[in-house]
């Protein structure tokens, strides 16, 4: 009988330690290996409305931050963003837009190259002004690429392949003294000297980009290359200051040419003004590319890879028949002419010098070279992170010193210490 009693004892303390248990795990404050959710989730009486329709999640709106409806559990107050009472800038600016484009040239292989550029330009600008972006290639893009660059444009993104025309040896070319030419070009170890495709693309980008069909819907460009990089913020409208200030052509490096990829180029410039002498205007920028009036050319250019300019300027009359006679002239295939002298040399022959703009605040590089704005408070300002110490501008092989020369304009403060 002692022995029943003592079983069923047993039974009685094993079931309350059972209850017990169950309690406890079922109310434990041990955190549980979940991740906490940070989606949100809509409360019952919110998954749907009386007419069956799911409330929306509150979007975004501008300069606000997101906000939980106010009956969810309110927010661990050490979670929310501090702000230090300061006003978050608005995701858009505010403002009209220029009718105003990016463009780019491109191949498909240089996707991953010009993806770093447009994260760039869109995080130090177009995030804030949503510009549209216009592809230009001499072969079909394919989806990676246009996937890739769709997504990273805040603006619209257009597509367009070059025709055949724009791409090609025009039939005054001899074909057989170009051929020679390569040869000794790369017997000489001039860079792209042996190149057919790179002589397509600077004849392109000299005389046929600002009239392919889809930059004819616009005014402005900002022509954009693979692989560069921007350092500061901008922020303001490029394009509005370029209209408002009556800017047709802009730079941030200038540098001399190599001579020998245009030994005659000179000589077909000073052809082009005995032929069309009143395509020249008065009060250009000629101290800029000459030392003796004209007579020779000191080979300074604006670096096109960079160029933020007006294209009414390029697709009009004087710069088509500037185009078209140093085409017949042969250089781009019977030497190397780059489309960085062929476009300054006409800005500073056929503008004014005060249409020429020089964007110190545009801290940029393309390889080998940087522009890093000159002057300790702008670039702490707007958040640089170039090295002053690599800033090209006062460099003896740049041209930009001259440039201040020749509009009487005085250096920025400390460029001295620059040199
Ligand atoms: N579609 C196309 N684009 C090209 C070709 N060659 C060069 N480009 C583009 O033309 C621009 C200048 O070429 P890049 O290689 O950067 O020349 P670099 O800056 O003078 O060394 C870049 O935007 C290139 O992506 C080509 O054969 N086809
Ligand atoms: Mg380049």
């Amino acid at each position: 009988m002692a022995g029943h009693q003592r079983y069923i004892r047993y039974i009685v303390f094993a079931l309350v330690a059972l209850v017990l248990l169950f309690f406890i795990s079922s109310s434990s404050s041990v955190p549980s290996a979940q991740w906490p959710s940070t989606k949100y989730t809509p409360s019952e009486s919110q998954k749907q409305d009386e007419t069956g329709t799911v409330p929306q999640v509150p979007q975004h709106e501008e300069g606000q931050l997101n906000t939980m409806p106010s009956d969810t559990p309110k927010a661990n107050p050490n979670t929310t963003p501090n702000t230090d009472g300061k006003q978050l800038p608005p995701q858009t600016a505010s403002g009209e837009r220029m009718n105003a484009t990016f463009v780019t040239l491109a191949r498909n292989s240089d996707v991953w190259e010009i993806a770093k550029s447009i994260r760039d330009v869109e995080d130090r600008f177009n995030r804030k002004y949503n510009y549209d972006w216009v592809f230009l290639n001499d072969d079909d893009f394919n989806d990676e690429f246009k996937n890739v660059t769709t997504v990273l444009v805040s603006g619209t993104t257009k597509y367009g392949k070059i025709p055949k025309e724009h791409w090609s040896f025009p039939d005054f070319i001899d074909q057989d003294r170009a051929a020679k030419v390569r040869e000794e070009m790369k017997e000489k170890k001039i860079i792209y000297g042996d190149s057919i495709s790179y002589r397509h693309m600077c004849r392109y980008e000299s005389g046929f980009f600002f009239r392919h069909p889809l930059m004819l819907d616009y005014e402005w460009y900002w022509r954009v290359e693979p692989s560069i990089e921007l350092y500061c913020d901008i922020n303001y409208d490029t394009f509005k200051f370029m209209a408002d200030n009556k800017k047709k052509y802009s730079f941030v490096i200038s540098l001399y040419e190599y001579v020998e990829t245009i030994p005659t180029l000179w000589d077909a410039v000073k052809n082009f003004t005995s032929v069309y002498p009143q395509h020249i205007v008065e009060g250009n920028s000629m101290k800029f590319l000459s030392d003796d009036d004209g007579k020779t050319y000191n080979h300074c250019h604006f670096w096109s890879n960079f160029e933020i300019g007006n294209l009414n300027w390029l697709r009009s009359q004087a710069y088509i028949d500037y185009f078209t006679s140093l085409d017949h002239a042969g250089g781009f295939f019977y030497e190397r002419w780059g489309d960085a002298p062929v476009h300054s040399i006409a800005a500073a022959l056929m503008l004014k010098k005060e249409e020429i703009h020089f964007f110190n605040d545009i801290a940029y590089y393309h390889v080998p070279f940087t522009h890093c704005p000159t002057g300790e408070k702008y670039r702490l300002d707007h958040k640089c992170h170039c090295n002053p110490k690599e800033n090209f501008d006062w460099n003896g092989y740049s041209c930009t010193s001259r440039f201040f020369e020749t509009n009487s304009m005085p250096k920025p403060e400390g460029y001295e210490k620059e040199q």
